[in-house]
């Protein structure tokens, strides 16, 4: 497929000031006429206006109310000799019912919806498709009026009536500027949940949110979110709410997550509804997040917008950390911060950073594309909120803020890039080090793949030193040989064991518990005085920069960071350390699997998850081991058997040696009040749910029936959906008996909520390999009634799962593999984007030992030889068999 490239970026050759949509809604054939006033970029020599369209039915073009001569070029509609300011009218139709893509305008349980982020606008009329294009638009809709009740669209309603032949039509103006990918309609069967609120600052504005009539009772969460979202961004970064009405509505078919479109967010009902009866804390906190996100995005993407596409992590990056702040600020203790901060690296350890690895690497601002929508990575969104989150660290809070005031007071209402942003907080903040290494600190932005960090310290006892030395390097990775060191801030302490933080001074500087060394240097030297015992470095705090560090401690130094460390981060990460390295050992090894972990960490396990001074979500994150796909990142060979039979078998260890903690753990976090969400409860939770699972897990193997029969007497009786689902997925992971009736169970209680049976599904698709029937369950789940590929979330819940459910995906056979080419195949047949998505699953098949690996090959050639495979899916596959 033909590469766009972003050193080819020119500006266009013709700006759009106004538009005015009109659409007659239908499902098969909806009408659209957009009526554009257009003038010649001066700027830009004399050109042709190339506009994208991509499956519409061109009916009619009227330059200056005149028909006129055009042209296509592919997708493209071409006019020549214009003049330099005209009205230029295009009347199109498309037939939303036929639009699998979910791209567009399409139609979902009988209500239109459009997404047109990257470029889906052009699916829906002629346009200059592309970011930096803004205009201010009108809609007007019109619409079956018993069929389509509700018809919405972005800005203010302005007049509204009813219509000849049952139909009625509805008019909005958008008071804000923006690019087409901000777009959107909704016209359907609606119900909304309202708030009127009025903010610090005293500005009044109606917050809705609509879902199908059936699920109102389900919407009191996100109604909350927002409204902590509106408060939260006045208060942390004095950012207003800049609408008299701010929309979300939910759908139930989505391609992603949700939608920041202006006004009117568009949202996967995932990320909508929520009751205790039918949504995990999992579910809660994921609303939480996404509803902040999008609401953040109306500042950060689009009252200033990307110039192009390759700027995407200039407002996804910083959306991401902003939404991380905030669910952090939201979580208010301290270890609930740390909690949220674990979950975020986890994400970006083990999804990222192979990302990073892999064939796909390319970075945060990446160069080529051949397909946008592959390109809204776990690099663009979290790699990119860590390069965000750095220019905090080295700035400290107040000085990000300024450098984001004077982000906005520059580039409000503009499509700018990431120098800009660069820019601005390096302008806000003279002679900081920042301003000072600038132009090295933007190579994260320029250079992909995750940096190494080594550090080798030396303790002189007499002179109370303590000199560390960081040195840094970073892999190749496509395209990319040679790199250049990054500025990297790593903030330091040193914990001496008994003693806790030493108050340290950094190159005679004042003495503090922490310091934020920059790393800027290949190699470089941090001299710490007053250094009054032999000290264990606690290194990059908080997990400073999104490098691997490698460093070189004792088991002894690992367990006093983990008991002392006053970071809670490296607190966690240095059990986890610990125990990666024994399951590494036992994976390399050829050791017996009974025991794959030493006493020392299960004890140091075992005493974490008896302290009174630390919260049950924490411990549920410090007795969680290491995923087998961060465990496979270790390995240059990877045989994911092995690694999942290693793993089971710490697992079984743990629930064994730990055996009367885990039931106390269970007694004690077992909660039968109500339910809230809060981070304290749903940590408590979280750790009853672990302890279960252990307990019931530990059954298998003692023959005990008490554990799993209070796991199914759970089933039957939860008071919520989290305690629920722990104990159906402690049966089913265990492969108990008892599974089988508590999934039936679940399932007949539940049949009428797509979004408790995908859980349903993805449940046992990510249950263990027992004996080989993982992949004969599956297929079999393909034909339950239930299952329909074409909803994304269900896909994503059976096929999704099942490829990252490793023991599973990756068998001696190569049958996972030829399932996962049949499945992305007949996907990529009517949603190609979903598709893209599917076939990332081998990008990694390089690291794999034989079989898998030439098994895994043969099925990525298969699918790179299909003849009418979608650009997207070409571009990966491609990439991976480069
Ligand atoms: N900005 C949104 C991106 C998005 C999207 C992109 C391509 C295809 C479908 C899509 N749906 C949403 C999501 C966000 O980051 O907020
Ligand atoms: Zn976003």
């Amino acid at each position: 497929p033909p590469v766009i490239r972003r050193e080819d970026y020119a500006p266009p050759a013709y700006w759009i000031d106004t538009v005015d949509l009109s659409f007659d809604l239908d499902p098969t054939k909806t009408r659209v006429l957009n009526r554009m006033r257009v003038r010649r970029n001066a700027e830009q020599p004399p050109q042709p206006l190339r506009l994208d369209g991509d499956e519409l039915n061109l009916a009619r073009v009227l330059v200056n109310g005149q028909g006129t001569s055009f042209k296509m070029d592919g997708d493209q509609l071409v006019l020549d000799g214009l003049p330099d300011e005209f009205d230029l009218e295009i009347f199109t139709t498309c037939n939303p019912e036929k639009n699998t893509k979910l791209m567009g305008l399409y139609l979902s349980q009988d209500t239109f919806f459009t997404q047109c982020e990257a470029e889906g606008f052009r699916r829906i009329t002629y346009f200059l498709d592309r970011p930096d294009v803004m205009a201010s638009f009108s809609v007007t809709l019109r619409a079956d009026r018993k069929r389509f009740p509700v018809l919405l669209s972005n800005g203010n309603l302005v007049e509204q009536g009813v219509l000849e032949d049952g139909r009625h039509f509805a008019k909005w103006v958008d008071p804000h500027r923006k690019p087409c990918y901000l777009f959107a309609i909704v016209a359907g069967c609606l119900a909304a949940r309202e708030q009127r609120i009025v903010t610090e600052s005293g500005s009044e504005h109606l917050l809705q949110i609509y879902v199908r009539p059936g699920d109102l009772d389900k919407t009191e969460h996100a109604m909350q979110s927002l409204m902590h979202s509106v408060a939260w961004d006045e208060a942390r970064f004095g950012l207003k709410l800049d609408l008299e009405r701010f929309m979300v509505v939910a759908t139930s078919d989505f391609n992603m997550g949700a939608m920041e479109n202006k006004g009117l967010n568009i949202f996967n009902t995932k990320y909508v509804l929520a009751s205790p009866a039918t949504a995990t804390d999992v579910d809660f906190d994921g609303i939480e997040s996404v509803i902040g996100h999008e609401y953040f995005h109306n500042w950060t993407g689009n009252r200033v917008t990307c110039r192009d596409w390759f700027q995407l992590s200039l407002k996804e990056g910083l959306t991401v950390f902003r939404d991380q702040e905030f669910s952090m600020d939201l979580a208010r203790t301290a270890s609930a911060r740390a909690v949220k901060r674990i979950e975020d690296v986890r994400v970006l350890r083990t999804v990222q950073f192979p990302e990073d690895a892999g064939p796909m690497a390319h970075p945060v601002r990446p160069d080529q594309y051949a397909e946008i929508n592959n390109f809204y990575t776990v690099t663009v969104y979290e790699k990119g909120a860590e390069v965000v989150r750095m220019y905090q660290t080295l700035l400290g809070r107040e000085g990000f803020a300024k450098g984001l005031a004077l982000y906005f007071e520059r580039h409000d209402g503009q499509a700018v890039t990431c120098d800009d942003f660069a820019q601005a907080m390096s302008d806000a903040n003279p002679g900081s080090t920042l301003a000072l290494h600038l132009d090295q600190f933007k190579r994260w932005y320029s250079q992909a793949g995750t940096p190494r960090v080594t550090a080798v310290g030396q303790y002189d006892a007499e002179g109370q030193r303590y000199t560390l030395t960081l040195s840094q390097t970073c892999p190749a990775t496509p395209g990319q040989a040679e790199k250049q060191p990054f500025v990297i801030p790593v903030i330091a302490g040193l914990v001496a064991p008994g003693q806790g933080d030493l108050a340290v001074s950094l190159h005679g500087g004042e003495p503090a518990t922490a310091h934020t060394l920059v790393l800027t240097e290949p190699s470089q030297q941090f001299v710490f005085e007053r250094v009054t015992a032999e000290p264990v470095p606690s290194l990059l705090r908080g997990f400073s920069a999104p490098v691997v560090l490698n460093q070189d401690l004792s088991d002894a130094e690992l367990l006093a960071l983990l008991a002392q460390d006053s970071d809670p981060f490296n607190a966690w990460e240095a059990g986890q350390r610990l125990l990666m390295r024994q399951l590494l050992a036992a994976v390399t090894g050829a050791g017996d699997l009974a025991a794959p972990l030493q006493a020392d960490a299960v004890a140091a396990l075992r005493s974490t998850l008896r302290r009174s001074d630390l919260d049950a979500a924490f411990k549920a994150l410090v007795l969680t081991l290491p995923t087998e796909s961060y465990l496979a990142e270790q390995l240059a060979d990877v045989d994911p058997q092995r690694v999942h039979a290693v793993r089971e078998a710490a697992r079984r260890q743990l629930a064994r040696d730990l055996a009367a903690d885990w039931a106390w753990a269970f007694d004690e976090h077992e909660d039968n009040g109500s339910y809230r969400p809060d981070p304290v409860s749903s940590g408590r939770r979280s750790l009853a749910g672990l302890a279960l699972g252990m307990l019931v897990e530990l059954a298998r193997e003692t023959g005990d029936s008490v554990w799993p029969g209070k796991a199914y007497q759970r089933t039957k009786d939860a008071g919520n959906m989290t305690d629920r689902y722990a104990a159906t997925a402690a049966l089913v992971n265990a492969g108990h008996a008892l599974a089988q009736p508590a999934l039936t169970r679940f399932h007949d209680l539940f049949a009428d909520d797509a979004l408790v049976i995908d859980k349903w599904f993805a449940l046992q698709a990510a249950a263990p390999d027992r004996g080989g029937d993982a992949l004969g369950r599956v297929e079999a789940l393909l034909r339950h009634p239930d299952f329909n590929a074409r909803n994304p979330n269900r896909a994503r819940s059976l096929i999704f799962s099942f490829t990252g459910n490793p023991a599973a995906f990756h068998r001696t056979d190569g049958a996972g593999y030829t399932f996962w080419r049949e499945q992305l195949l007949a996907i990529d047949a009517f949603n190609p984007q979903v598709a893209a998505r599917l076939a990332r699953a081998l990008d990694r098949w390089k690291k794999l030992a034989e079989p898998y690996r030439s098994a895994a090959h043969g099925e990525l050639q298969k699918v790179a030889a299909h003849p009418s495979l979608s650009k997207d899916v070409r571009e990966i596959v491609e990439k991976a068999l480069a």
